[in-house]
């Protein structure tokens, strides 16, 4: 694509290490919770994969108690320890390897052996955004670990540079990703919204909770690469922001419901299109797809989100609980701003 230019000239390291100082401080542990997020208006596309600089900005919503727990302490071994939901990992898993280059980005050349402990209570790569609280908890453990004292929109544009989506955990509630226009990437991080929405559900229907066959980062370059239909996107995404914004600080569930279901639709449509083509949608997904259109034309005000991946999130308020619990039995509800 010729028009979303790529600036590769800075390194994340090269940008990390203007915020840190020569020698780092070091506590026995630290620990870290962050939310994960649903996006509303999504993140798809990358106009520098090094720095995940997005092509458009983006909105979410934050799973409250869903997400990771991070624990770092010191390992009494030579040897850095990678742990992932009560497992000891292999040093060269996929998994150990995307932790350990982000904590070498802090760590630099210091020997400082970690024991990295994380526990999600979503299902890794099914579609429930773990990378998101995964390396934002990460993020907030080190910048505790290491006392780094960085302020929360600098861990969010950090957070960022281990997976895009990252960058909104760090806050909890409605949270706006602006992409930025910077060189080195450090005003595209994430805000909360100042608001709450208390009536505001989320139900998410777990279809599969397997691995799905090709991740968000090689889909949307994938996407970008061969898909016509994304010339469109990064306007569509543009709109998409503003009206959800609006309709967030409105409460008008209708207004949000529909954007981010043609928002999504869209994203899918620039997938679908790619070649070979990406379907994330399994027959079980369409299924529900179809029920919660049917409950729409019944009246029920109820609206699908969905990411790279199968699973169905729904957005309604909660007059619709009752009626949605007893459609899908399986739904795990989630509020965001229930106290
Ligand atoms: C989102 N997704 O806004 C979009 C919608 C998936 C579909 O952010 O390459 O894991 O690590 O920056 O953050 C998933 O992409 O990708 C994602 P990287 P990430 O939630």
């Amino acid at each position: 694509m010729t028009n979303h230019p790529v600036n590769e000239q800075l390194t994340k390291a090269q940008v990390i290490n203007r915020y840190l100082k020569p020698k780092l401080a070091v506590k026995e542990s630290a620990d870290a919770f962050a939310s994960s997020n649903i996006a509303l208006c999504k993140y798809w596309g990358k106009r520098n994969g090094e720095l995940n600089l997005p092509v458009n900005s983006s909105i979410s919503i934050s799973l409250g108690h869903l997400g990771s727990h991070t624990h770092i302490s010191l390992s009494d071994t030579n040897e850095d320890q990678v742990r992932l939901n009560n497992q000891a990992l292999a040093l060269d898993s996929s998994f150990s390897k995307k932790v350990l280059n982000f904590v070498n980005l802090f760590r630099r050349d210091q020997k400082i052996p970690l024991i990295i402990d994380t526990r999600n209570n979503i299902p890794t790569a099914a579609g429930l955004a773990s990378s998101a609280s995964g390396f934002a908890a990460l993020m907030l453990a080190l910048n505790d670990f290491f006392d780094l004292q960085l302020d929360k929109t600098v861990l969010s544009a950090f957070s960022r540079m281990g997976s895009g989506s990252a960058s909104r955990s760090i806050y909890s509630g409605f949270v706006r990703w602006n992409m930025g226009v910077d060189e080195d990437g450090m005003d595209s991080c994430a805000t909360q919204l100042e608001t709450q929405w208390p009536t505001f559900c989320i139900g998410l229907i777990k279809v599969s909770t397997t691995q799905k066959p090709v991740d968000s980062r090689t889909g949307m370059n994938r996407t970008i690469e061969t898909s016509h239909l994304y010339n469109s996107w990064p306007q569509q995404a543009a709109e998409d922001l503003t009206s959800i914004e609006s309709a967030i600080f409105s409460q008008d569930i209708e207004q949000l419901g529909a954007c981010a279901e043609k928002n999504a639709m869209s994203m899918h449509a620039t997938m679908i299109s790619a070649w070979p083509p990406l379907v994330y949608w399994l027959p079980e997904s369409l299924a529900v797809m179809h029920k919660v259109w049917q409950l729409r034309e019944a009246g029920v005000s109820v609206y699908i989100t969905m990411d790279a991946g199968p699973n169905i999130k729904l957005l309604f308020e909660e007059q619709q609980l009752s009626v949605l619990e007893a459609e899908f039995s399986t739904m795990e509800v989630v509020r965001p701003f229930a106290k």
